[in-house]
């Protein structure tokens, strides 16, 4: 049975930033540090010397209470016995990360949340909590963007706690907490279903947008039956696309369980993209599926196999008034019409490039601050608010 951990006699607080990461640290303080030690690691090659003295770097396993392995990890010791200062550099596995935790809380341990992170020295918050957050940009434009707010909000920031006109300084607090959702645009892939009727070239579509092949491609309906996660990007943006299966009226149980899927993908689809064949063939298919799916809402449509040149005007004329007009013509095979295609779709999904460019806040805790700066009745609160949402160190 585990010893029940005494007292908090030490804490510890995970310095880098949340989110996969090739290395994490952990730094763990006080004389707590001594139970977790002989309880979870193993030196390697340990030697009579005394192995806990300051500036060593050693390497050890980490293990759960019954020593099973977790990690192969490395320990800098910055402090010795008594004191105990270490920090533990764990591979960045969000799941290591999260299992070590619990062994330092369950060794009598204390986390400690700071928004400012101390594994490097930083200017004030805004610049803490950008390089915090930097993990979990998906996408290059999305690491330019959180570098480049370090210095657009800190001196907006400071321009506001300027400004005299009071009304004006809280419009421009209020201004900043608007762009706030940028930080997950970047952070978190938005999910855009490709949904259309058999064999009109979703998987092919899907493969040119990723760029490899990744779905299954042929030249008979029905080929995609579960449906595909084709990581992608569109104008910096991180994206999903979902390759589906096709969606009519059949009698094979296999298909008709793909396309059940393939529903339920599209109710939990961000966004949905129609892809038709705007050939001129198959014009059966293509109005059953108008028929039946005409009441579905998507940001954008697409009339695929222009490259073959057939008449696609009577299919233009049948589709649903609320649909966006005029749809798409593209060439999956071709690769021709994307870029058309990934622009309506930006625009569908309220994704302006432009609002980006503006200062705004990045985080909980900023927003709040600049929320509350915005509702101050004085200046003098109006101000501390804002120093807040700043923090720079006091001067030594
Ligand atoms: N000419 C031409 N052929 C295409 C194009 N896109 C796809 N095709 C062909 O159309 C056929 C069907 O393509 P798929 O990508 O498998 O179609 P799908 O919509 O995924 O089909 P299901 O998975 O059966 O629903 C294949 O033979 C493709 O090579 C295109 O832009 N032009
Ligand atoms: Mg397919």
């Amino acid at each position: 049975m585990r010893e029940p951990a005494g007292p908090s006699s030490g804490d510890f607080q995970v310095l880098t930033g949340a989110g996969p990461a090739a290395i994490a640290v952990i730094r763990a303080r006080g004389v707590g540090v001594e139970r977790f030690a002989r309880a979870h690691l193993r030196l390697a090659g340990k030697g009579k010397t005394q192995v806990w003295s300051r500036g060593r770097v050693l390497r050890a396993e980490l293990r759960d209470g019954e020593g099973a392995a977790i990690d192969d990890i490395l320990i800098s010791v910055h402090a010795e016995q008594p004191l105990w200062d270490l920090r533990l550099h764990l591979h960045g596995s969000p799941w290591i990360v999260g299992r070590c935790t619990e062994l330092l809380r369950e060794s009598g341990l204390t986390q400690r949340h700071e928004e400012r992170t101390t594994l490097w020295k930083t200017a004030d918050s805004i610049e803490a909590e950008a390089h915090a957050r930097l993990p979990r940009m998906t996408t290059m434009q999305g690491a330019r963007w959180l570098c480049g707010q370090i210095d657009a909000l800190r001196v907006a920031l400071r321009s506001l706690m300027a400004e005299p006109v009071f009304e004006k300084a809280r419009a421009g607090a209020c201004d900043l907490t608007r762009g706030a959702p940028a930080f997950s645009w970047y952070a978190r892939p938005l999910r855009v279903a490709l949904v259309g009727p058999p064999n009109v070239g979703k998987s092919t579509l899907a493969n040119a947008l990723a760029a490899e092949m990744v779905s299954l491609v042929a030249a008979r309906p029905g080929t995609t039956r579960d449906w595909v996660e084709v990581p992608g990007e569109v104008g910096g943006f991180p994206v999903v696309w979902l390759d589906t299966a096709g969606l009519h009226d059949g009698n094979d149980p296999l298909e008709a369980a793909g396309i059940a899927q393939t529903r339920r993908v599209m109710e939990e689809a961000d966004a949905l993209v129609v892809v038709l064949d705007g050939s001129g063939e198959s014009q059966e298919v293509q109005t059953t599926f108008l028929r039946d799916y005409g009441g579905i809402a998507p940001v954008c449509v697409l009339l695929n196999k222009s490259d073959l040149g057939g008449n696609a005007s009577l299919l233009i004329g049948r589709l649903p008034a609320p649909w966006p007009s005029p749809p798409i013509m593209i060439s999956a095979a071709k690769r021709f019409g994307l870029e058309e295609f990934e622009r309506q779709l930006l625009s569908g999904i309220g994704r302006d490039k432009h609002s980006l460019e503006a200062p705004c806040s990045f985080t909980a805790r900023q927003t709040e601050h600049l929320r509350a700066a915005a509702e101050a009745t004085d200046l003098e609160r109006f101000r501390a608010r804002l120093s807040h949402c700043l923090q720079e160190p006091e001067p030594d």
